[in-house]
Formats: structure tokens, sequence, C-alpha cells
């Protein structure tokens, strides 16, 4: 897939009202740091388009990014982290949560992991209830693979596996933003995803004009 074109036209505070994109949303979920808007930016090829930061709790808005007018990207903030106490955090966790049970054009969920930490009790708790909402498993983003050596990769991907209790189905991909391991892999998976869609309107369309 080309990237031709990248805006970021709604940005939602706590209060905000969702906006209504009409375009398949593919939104990312993960901890604080684990590097969701760096995975924004090496998938569009722009180095600080989404803002990160090395300490945890950059990102504070749900951020849409309309990608070539055909998909959006959702940065949401980072869960478990509560430097700001457990308050304001509730409130992040309150948005996030009503984003995804209410988000009618949310096409996947995609959870990103770092490859470096097994999944704590949030990322276990996350990923169940993206499974019991959606009624499916989100794509895995194993995200900072540049981190691990060669030899440590394979054991880490599949303790993770392991510890989410994932289905063998489950897509898990090692990514990095660094290297840009794994971008491709995504894109392709999105497009794919979007004709998918497609021609499954296509067929719904047909079949209303019989009727
Ligand atoms: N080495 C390496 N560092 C990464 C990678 N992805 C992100 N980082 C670093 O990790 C830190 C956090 O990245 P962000 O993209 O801001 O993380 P985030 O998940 O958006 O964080 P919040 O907005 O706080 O939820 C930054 O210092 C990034 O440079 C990666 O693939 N490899
Ligand atoms: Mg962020």
């Amino acid at each position: 897939m080309v990237i031709r074109s990248v805006e970021l036209p709604f940005v939602c505070g706590v209060k905000s009202t969702l906006p209504k994109t009409g375009r398949p949303e593919f939104v990312l979920a993960g901890r604080s740091n684990v590097g969701k808007s760096s995975f924004i930016n090496a998938l569009v090829e722009r180095k600080s388009f989404a803002r990160t930061s090395s300490t945890p709790g950059k990102t504070r808005t749900i951020n849409f990014y309309n990608v070539n007018d055909s998909f959006y990207l959702v940065d949401l903030p980072g869960y478990g982290y509560a430097k700001t106490g457990p308050v304001e955090q509730e409130k992040w966790d309150r948005m996030i949560r009503r984003y995804l049970e209410s988000g009618e054009d949310i096409e996947e969920v995609v959870l990103l992991l770092d490859a470096r930490r097994i999944p704590n009790e949030k990322d276990l708790q996350m990923f169940s209830w993206i499974l019991s909402t959606t009624g499916y498993e989100p794509i895995v983003v194993i995200t900072k693979m540049d981190k691990l050596k060669r030899s440590e990769r394979a054991k880490a991907l599949k303790e993770i596996r392991a510890k989410l209790g994932a289905s063998k189905e489950c897509m898990m991909i090692p990514f990095s933003s660094e290297t840009k391991e794994g971008r491709i892999e995504f894109l392709d998976l999105v497009e794919k995803i979007l004709e998918t869609e497609e021609a499954e309107k296509e067929i719904a369309e047909k079949e209303q004009e019989k009727n």
C-alpha cells in the first residue's frame, strides 16, 4: 500500500462527542509507552506526525488519523499509567471503553505489546475485554523487536502468545518502529481487510437491489 496522504481531522478529549468518520477504523490500544504513536509514524513514514515521548502518558486524547481518505488509524491514550492519579486514569479508561463499545466504524482493534515484557494483568484484561466486546481477538502487534537479540525472538513471541491464551488463528505481528520490521506486513493486512469489506458491501448492495 502506498501512503498518499495523512491528516488528523479529529482529536477528542474526555468529554468530546466522538466523530462519525464513515471509514473503517483500526484502533491502537496498549499500555502507556508501548509505542502506539511511534507505530503510526512508522506506518505513514512521518517521523513525528503523531507525538511520542520516552515518558509514559504522552497521548491524552483519542486521535483519528485519516490515511489515504480510505481508512483511519486511531491513537488512544495508554492504559495503566497513573502519574496523574487514579481519578484522571479512571476518566481515560472510561473514555476508551466508551469509544470501543460504541464506535460504529471500528473495523479492527490492534493490541500493542512490548516484546521485552510478559503481558501484565492490564494487558490480559484488555485482550479478553476486546474479545468479549467485539467477538474477535485483537490483532496483536509486538513492538520494540529491535531491542531483542536474534536468539531471544522466538521465545519472547511464544511466551507472550501463551500468556495471552491467544488462539492459533490470532494474528501476531513482530514490529519495530526503528527497523520498520512488520510495517509492510501490517499494511498488507489492512489492505486485505479493506478489500474484503468492499466485496462484502457490494454483495449486500446486489442482494438489496434484488429485493
Ligand atoms: N527501540 C524502540 N523504541 C521504540 C519503539 N516504539 C516506540 N519506541 C520508543 O518508546 C517510547 C514511547 O513511544 P510512544 O510511541 O510515545 O508510546 P505510546 O504507546 O504512544 O505512549 P502513550 O502515548 O504514553 O500511551 C518512545 O521513546 C519511543 O521512541 C520501537 O519499535 N523500538
Ligand atoms: Mg502515544
